[in-house]
Protein backbone atom coordinates (compact mmCIF):
# COMPACT_ATOMS: atom_id res chain seq x y z
CA UNK A 1 0.00 0.00 0.00
CA UNK A 2 1.69 2.64 -1.23
CA UNK A 3 0.32 6.32 -1.95
CA UNK A 4 2.10 9.05 -4.11
CA UNK A 5 0.89 12.85 -3.28
CA UNK A 6 1.46 15.53 -6.09
CA UNK A 7 0.78 19.06 -5.46
CA UNK A 8 -0.83 21.09 -8.42
CA UNK A 9 -1.03 24.49 -7.67
CA UNK A 10 -2.43 25.64 -10.37
CA UNK A 11 -4.54 28.96 -10.00
CA UNK A 12 -5.21 29.83 -14.08
CA UNK A 13 -8.30 28.44 -14.49
CA UNK A 14 -10.03 30.24 -12.02
CA UNK A 15 -9.75 34.35 -10.86
CA UNK A 16 -9.90 33.86 -7.03
CA UNK A 17 -6.06 33.81 -5.70
CA UNK A 18 -4.67 31.67 -3.03
CA UNK A 19 -6.25 28.00 -4.24
CA UNK A 20 -2.44 27.62 -4.99
CA UNK A 21 -1.77 27.39 -1.68
CA UNK A 22 -3.86 24.25 -1.29
CA UNK A 23 -1.38 20.99 -1.99
CA UNK A 24 0.80 23.48 1.42
CA UNK A 25 -1.88 23.81 3.37
CA UNK A 26 -3.14 19.74 3.02
CA UNK A 27 0.66 18.45 4.10
CA UNK A 28 0.55 21.13 7.00
CA UNK A 29 -2.76 19.31 7.98
CA UNK A 30 -1.00 15.84 8.60
CA UNK A 31 -1.89 14.16 5.53
CA UNK A 32 1.78 12.00 5.85
CA UNK A 33 0.44 11.33 9.11
CA UNK A 34 -3.20 10.58 8.10
CA UNK A 35 -1.48 8.31 5.71
CA UNK A 36 0.52 6.22 7.70
CA UNK A 37 -1.66 6.12 10.53
CA UNK A 38 -4.00 4.01 7.83
CA UNK A 39 -1.17 1.82 6.86
CA UNK A 40 0.23 3.54 3.54
CA UNK A 41 3.51 4.11 2.56
CA UNK A 42 3.35 8.12 1.80
CA UNK A 43 5.51 9.55 -1.25
CA UNK A 44 6.00 13.19 -1.07
CA UNK A 45 6.42 13.78 -4.72
CA UNK A 46 6.11 17.44 -4.27
CA UNK A 47 4.72 20.13 -6.08
CA UNK A 48 4.29 20.58 -9.58
CA UNK A 49 6.25 24.01 -11.22
CA UNK A 50 2.77 25.14 -12.52
CA UNK A 51 3.94 28.47 -12.47
CA UNK A 52 7.11 27.74 -14.11
CA UNK A 53 5.25 25.83 -16.83
CA UNK A 54 2.97 28.78 -18.04
CA UNK A 55 5.61 31.69 -17.97
CA UNK A 56 6.92 29.43 -20.70
CA UNK A 57 4.02 30.68 -22.82
CA UNK A 58 4.44 34.49 -23.02
CA UNK A 59 2.15 37.05 -25.43
CA UNK A 60 -1.06 36.84 -26.83
CA UNK A 61 -3.39 33.59 -26.58
CA UNK A 62 -4.69 32.11 -29.64
CA UNK A 63 -8.14 31.99 -28.29
CA UNK A 64 -10.11 34.08 -25.79
CA UNK A 65 -11.92 31.22 -24.27
CA UNK A 66 -10.49 29.40 -22.10
CA UNK A 67 -8.93 32.34 -20.61
CA UNK A 68 -5.33 31.50 -19.93
CA UNK A 69 -5.70 28.17 -22.15
CA UNK A 70 -2.04 27.69 -23.28
CA UNK A 71 -0.48 28.47 -19.68
CA UNK A 72 -2.79 25.87 -18.22
CA UNK A 73 -2.03 23.74 -20.89
CA UNK A 74 1.63 23.60 -20.12
CA UNK A 75 1.24 23.44 -16.80
CA UNK A 76 -1.53 20.75 -16.98
CA UNK A 77 1.13 18.66 -19.61
CA UNK A 78 3.76 18.65 -16.29
CA UNK A 79 0.65 16.95 -14.22
CA UNK A 80 -0.46 14.62 -16.76
CA UNK A 81 3.14 13.40 -16.91
CA UNK A 82 3.58 13.36 -13.05
CA UNK A 83 0.24 11.48 -12.43
CA UNK A 84 1.16 8.94 -15.08
CA UNK A 85 4.68 8.59 -13.95
CA UNK A 86 3.32 7.28 -10.20
CA UNK A 87 0.07 5.10 -11.16
CA UNK A 88 2.84 3.34 -13.40
CA UNK A 89 4.21 2.47 -10.34
CA UNK A 90 0.91 0.85 -8.94
CA UNK A 91 0.75 3.59 -6.45
CA UNK A 92 -2.44 5.05 -5.56
CA UNK A 93 -1.93 8.86 -7.09
CA UNK A 94 -3.42 11.42 -4.61
CA UNK A 95 -3.23 14.90 -6.86
CA UNK A 96 -4.14 17.96 -4.08
CA UNK A 97 -5.10 21.51 -6.42
CA UNK A 98 -5.19 23.78 -7.43
CA UNK A 99 -8.40 24.96 -9.28
CA UNK A 100 -10.32 21.68 -10.78
CA UNK A 101 -8.73 22.72 -14.41
CA UNK A 102 -6.08 19.80 -13.42
CA UNK A 103 -8.41 17.05 -13.43
CA UNK A 104 -8.38 16.77 -17.34
CA UNK A 105 -4.36 16.24 -16.40
CA UNK A 106 -5.32 13.42 -13.74
CA UNK A 107 -7.81 11.83 -15.51
CA UNK A 108 -6.14 11.12 -18.91
CA UNK A 109 -3.19 10.08 -17.08
CA UNK A 110 -5.11 7.79 -15.27
CA UNK A 111 -6.98 6.79 -18.53
CA UNK A 112 -3.30 6.15 -20.35
CA UNK A 113 -2.19 3.28 -17.34
CA UNK A 114 -6.02 1.55 -16.70
CA UNK A 115 -8.17 1.42 -20.26
CA UNK A 116 -11.23 0.93 -18.47
CA UNK A 117 -10.66 3.82 -15.92
CA UNK A 118 -14.37 4.84 -14.59
CA UNK A 119 -14.51 8.05 -12.77
CA UNK A 120 -16.85 9.38 -10.04
CA UNK A 121 -16.87 13.38 -10.15
CA UNK A 122 -18.13 15.06 -6.74
CA UNK A 123 -18.99 18.93 -7.67
CA UNK A 124 -21.88 21.54 -6.95
CA UNK A 125 -21.06 22.91 -10.84
CA UNK A 126 -21.40 20.20 -14.01
CA UNK A 127 -17.67 21.39 -15.24
CA UNK A 128 -18.52 20.21 -18.75
CA UNK A 129 -18.84 23.77 -20.47
CA UNK A 130 -17.40 23.71 -23.91
CA UNK A 131 -15.72 27.13 -25.02
CA UNK A 132 -18.77 27.66 -26.88
CA UNK A 133 -21.26 27.29 -23.88
CA UNK A 134 -19.28 28.93 -21.05
CA UNK A 135 -20.10 32.11 -19.61
CA UNK A 136 -16.88 32.73 -17.51
CA UNK A 137 -14.35 31.59 -19.92
CA UNK A 138 -12.97 29.93 -17.17
CA UNK A 139 -10.84 26.29 -18.04
CA UNK A 140 -12.41 24.90 -14.42
CA UNK A 141 -15.71 24.86 -15.65
CA UNK A 142 -14.52 22.64 -18.66
CA UNK A 143 -12.12 19.79 -17.90
CA UNK A 144 -15.44 17.46 -17.35
CA UNK A 145 -15.81 18.51 -21.31
CA UNK A 146 -12.38 18.52 -22.42
CA UNK A 147 -11.38 15.11 -21.05
CA UNK A 148 -14.42 13.55 -22.80
CA UNK A 149 -13.33 15.65 -26.04
CA UNK A 150 -16.20 17.54 -26.42
CA UNK A 151 -14.14 20.13 -27.01
CA UNK A 152 -13.26 21.49 -31.05
CA UNK A 153 -11.10 22.27 -31.85
CA UNK A 154 -8.07 20.93 -29.85
CA UNK A 155 -7.35 23.55 -27.45
CA UNK A 156 -3.61 25.13 -27.83
CA UNK A 157 -1.33 24.26 -24.78
CA UNK A 158 -2.88 21.04 -24.62
CA UNK A 159 -1.18 19.22 -27.37
CA UNK A 160 -0.19 16.27 -25.00
CA UNK A 161 -4.23 15.37 -24.21
CA UNK A 162 -4.39 12.52 -27.30
CA UNK A 163 -7.71 11.37 -28.15
CA UNK A 164 -7.00 7.68 -26.90
CA UNK A 165 -6.51 8.73 -23.25
CA UNK A 166 -9.97 10.71 -23.01
CA UNK A 167 -12.66 9.04 -21.22
CA UNK A 168 -15.83 7.59 -22.51
CA UNK A 169 -18.95 9.27 -21.18
CA UNK A 170 -20.87 5.95 -20.13
CA UNK A 171 -17.26 5.86 -17.90
CA UNK A 172 -18.07 9.12 -15.77
CA UNK A 173 -20.53 9.97 -12.99
CA UNK A 174 -21.03 13.47 -11.65
CA UNK A 175 -22.75 13.56 -8.14
CA UNK A 176 -23.70 17.04 -5.89
CA UNK A 177 -24.81 19.32 -8.51
CA UNK A 178 -26.64 22.32 -7.99
CA UNK A 179 -25.44 24.99 -9.84
CA UNK A 180 -25.12 24.50 -13.76
CA UNK A 181 -25.42 26.98 -16.93
CA UNK A 182 -28.19 26.82 -19.07
CA UNK A 183 -26.53 25.25 -22.43
CA UNK A 184 -24.30 22.95 -20.04
CA UNK A 185 -27.28 21.42 -18.78
CA UNK A 186 -28.54 20.48 -22.22
CA UNK A 187 -25.02 18.90 -22.74
CA UNK A 188 -24.85 16.83 -19.82
CA UNK A 189 -29.06 15.88 -20.66
CA UNK A 190 -28.16 14.53 -23.97
CA UNK A 191 -24.88 12.81 -23.06
CA UNK A 192 -24.09 9.45 -21.19
CA UNK A 193 -22.75 10.81 -18.38
CA UNK A 194 -24.70 9.60 -14.88
CA UNK A 195 -25.30 12.75 -13.53
CA UNK A 196 -27.19 12.98 -9.50
CA UNK A 197 -27.94 16.53 -8.37
CA UNK A 198 -28.60 17.85 -5.27
CA UNK A 199 -32.31 16.78 -5.53
CA UNK A 200 -31.56 12.79 -6.50
CA UNK A 201 -29.34 12.81 -3.22
CA UNK A 202 -32.57 14.39 -1.04
CA UNK A 203 -34.40 12.13 -2.99
CA UNK A 204 -32.48 8.46 -2.68
CA UNK A 205 -29.69 9.47 0.04
CA UNK A 206 -26.39 9.48 -0.91
CA UNK A 207 -25.77 5.19 0.14
CA UNK A 208 -28.75 4.76 -2.80
CA UNK A 209 -26.93 7.59 -5.18
CA UNK A 210 -23.23 6.09 -5.11
CA UNK A 211 -24.67 2.59 -5.76
CA UNK A 212 -26.64 3.44 -8.75
CA UNK A 213 -23.84 5.79 -10.24
CA UNK A 214 -21.43 2.69 -9.86
CA UNK A 215 -24.12 0.36 -10.96
CA UNK A 216 -24.13 3.06 -14.26
CA UNK A 217 -20.32 2.84 -14.65
CA UNK A 218 -18.93 0.14 -13.20
CA UNK A 219 -22.02 -2.34 -13.60
CA UNK A 220 -19.45 -5.85 -13.15
CA UNK A 221 -17.26 -3.84 -10.07
CA UNK A 222 -14.14 -4.75 -12.31
CA UNK A 223 -13.30 -1.09 -13.45
CA UNK A 224 -10.57 1.16 -11.79
CA UNK A 225 -12.11 3.87 -10.32
CA UNK A 226 -10.70 7.58 -10.01
CA UNK A 227 -12.23 10.22 -7.79
CA UNK A 228 -12.22 13.59 -8.31
CA UNK A 229 -13.27 15.44 -4.96
CA UNK A 230 -14.15 19.34 -5.79
CA UNK A 231 -14.60 20.69 -2.43
CA UNK A 232 -17.43 22.84 -3.28
CA UNK A 233 -19.48 19.79 -4.05
CA UNK A 234 -19.82 20.45 0.11
CA UNK A 235 -22.34 22.11 1.61
CA UNK A 236 -20.59 25.76 2.70
CA UNK A 237 -21.06 25.16 6.39
CA UNK A 238 -18.43 23.13 6.26
CA UNK A 239 -16.25 23.79 3.62
CA UNK A 240 -16.05 27.75 3.05
CA UNK A 241 -12.71 28.32 2.13
CA UNK A 242 -13.02 28.03 -1.72
CA UNK A 243 -13.59 29.95 -4.53
CA UNK A 244 -17.28 29.14 -5.82
CA UNK A 245 -19.39 28.08 -2.95
CA UNK A 246 -22.92 27.22 -3.46
CA UNK A 247 -25.64 27.01 -0.60
CA UNK A 248 -27.67 23.24 -0.25
CA UNK A 249 -24.56 21.16 -0.88
CA UNK A 250 -23.09 17.66 0.24
CA UNK A 251 -23.25 17.68 4.56
CA UNK A 252 -19.89 16.40 6.36
CA UNK A 253 -21.08 12.99 6.73
CA UNK A 254 -22.57 12.50 3.16
CA UNK A 255 -18.80 13.58 1.74
CA UNK A 256 -17.35 11.35 4.06
CA UNK A 257 -19.33 8.40 3.14
CA UNK A 258 -18.82 9.09 -0.68
CA UNK A 259 -14.88 8.57 0.21
CA UNK A 260 -15.70 5.44 2.78
CA UNK A 261 -17.67 3.82 0.20
CA UNK A 262 -15.32 3.90 -2.50
CA UNK A 263 -12.52 2.84 -0.54
CA UNK A 264 -14.37 0.25 0.65
CA UNK A 265 -14.79 -1.11 -3.25
CA UNK A 266 -11.12 -1.63 -3.07
CA UNK A 267 -11.05 -0.56 -6.89
CA UNK A 268 -9.98 3.21 -5.93
CA UNK A 269 -6.50 3.92 -7.45
CA UNK A 270 -6.52 7.31 -7.33
CA UNK A 271 -8.10 11.20 -6.28
CA UNK A 272 -8.21 14.19 -6.86
CA UNK A 273 -9.06 16.56 -3.92
CA UNK A 274 -9.34 20.25 -5.67
CA UNK A 275 -10.49 24.22 -4.93
CA UNK A 276 -9.01 24.22 -1.60
CA UNK A 277 -8.35 27.76 -0.99
CA UNK A 278 -6.83 28.63 2.03
CA UNK A 279 -6.59 32.60 1.76
CA UNK A 280 -10.79 32.63 1.85
CA UNK A 281 -10.51 29.79 4.40
CA UNK A 282 -12.41 30.24 7.93
CA UNK A 283 -11.01 29.14 11.46
CA UNK A 284 -11.59 26.15 12.95
CA UNK A 285 -14.22 27.20 15.81
CA UNK A 286 -13.09 24.39 18.20
CA UNK A 287 -11.63 21.02 19.06
CA UNK A 288 -14.21 18.44 19.89
CA UNK A 289 -14.22 15.44 20.84
CA UNK A 290 -13.84 12.47 18.24
CA UNK A 291 -11.62 14.82 16.01
CA UNK A 292 -8.41 13.01 14.98
CA UNK A 293 -5.22 14.26 16.25
CA UNK A 294 -3.22 13.51 13.81
CA UNK A 295 -4.90 16.74 11.51
CA UNK A 296 -3.40 19.46 12.44
CA UNK A 297 -4.99 21.87 9.32
CA UNK A 298 -5.25 25.24 10.62
CA UNK A 299 -8.35 25.79 8.73
CA UNK A 300 -11.89 24.43 8.00
CA UNK A 301 -11.76 23.63 4.77
CA UNK A 302 -8.40 22.57 4.64
CA UNK A 303 -9.17 20.09 7.54
CA UNK A 304 -12.17 18.73 5.52
CA UNK A 305 -10.01 18.08 3.05
CA UNK A 306 -7.24 15.83 4.97
CA UNK A 307 -10.13 14.17 6.91
CA UNK A 308 -12.39 13.22 3.35
CA UNK A 309 -8.93 12.12 1.59
CA UNK A 310 -8.46 9.75 4.56
CA UNK A 311 -11.69 8.58 4.27
CA UNK A 312 -10.80 8.16 0.81
CA UNK A 313 -7.53 6.05 2.37
CA UNK A 314 -9.73 3.46 4.31
CA UNK A 315 -10.23 5.67 7.21
CA UNK A 316 -13.55 4.33 9.09
CA UNK A 317 -16.03 5.60 11.25
C1 LIG B 1 -19.46 27.90 -14.03
C2 LIG B 1 -18.91 27.69 -12.64
N1 LIG B 1 -20.28 26.78 -14.44
C3 LIG B 1 -18.34 28.14 -15.03
N2 LIG B 1 -18.06 26.57 -12.59
C4 LIG B 1 -17.31 26.26 -11.53
O1 LIG B 1 -17.54 29.03 -14.79
O2 LIG B 1 -18.27 27.44 -16.02
N3 LIG B 1 -16.66 25.17 -11.47
N4 LIG B 1 -17.21 27.05 -10.49
O3 LIG B 1 -15.99 24.71 -10.40
MN1 LIG C 1 -15.13 21.43 -10.18
MN1 LIG D 1 -17.17 23.22 -8.45
MN1 LIG E 1 -14.04 24.65 -10.07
Amino acid sequence: KEVSFIGAPLAAGQHQAGVEKGPQSVREGGMEAVAHSLGWKFHDVGDVDCEGAAAQFTGISAVDKPKNCEKIGLANGLIHEAVKAEAQKGNFVLTVGGDHSIASATVSAMRSVHEDLCVIWIDAHGDSNTPASSHSGNYHGMPAAHVMNWIQPPLPGFEWLKTENMLKENHLAIIGLRDVDEVERELLRDSGVAVYTMHEVDKWGIGQVIDMALHRINPNSDRPIHLSFDVDGCDPSIAPGTGTCSRGGLTFRESHFICERLSMTNNLVSMDLVEVNPDLDEPIPGRMHGDCHLVTAKSMTSRLAVELIGSALGRTV
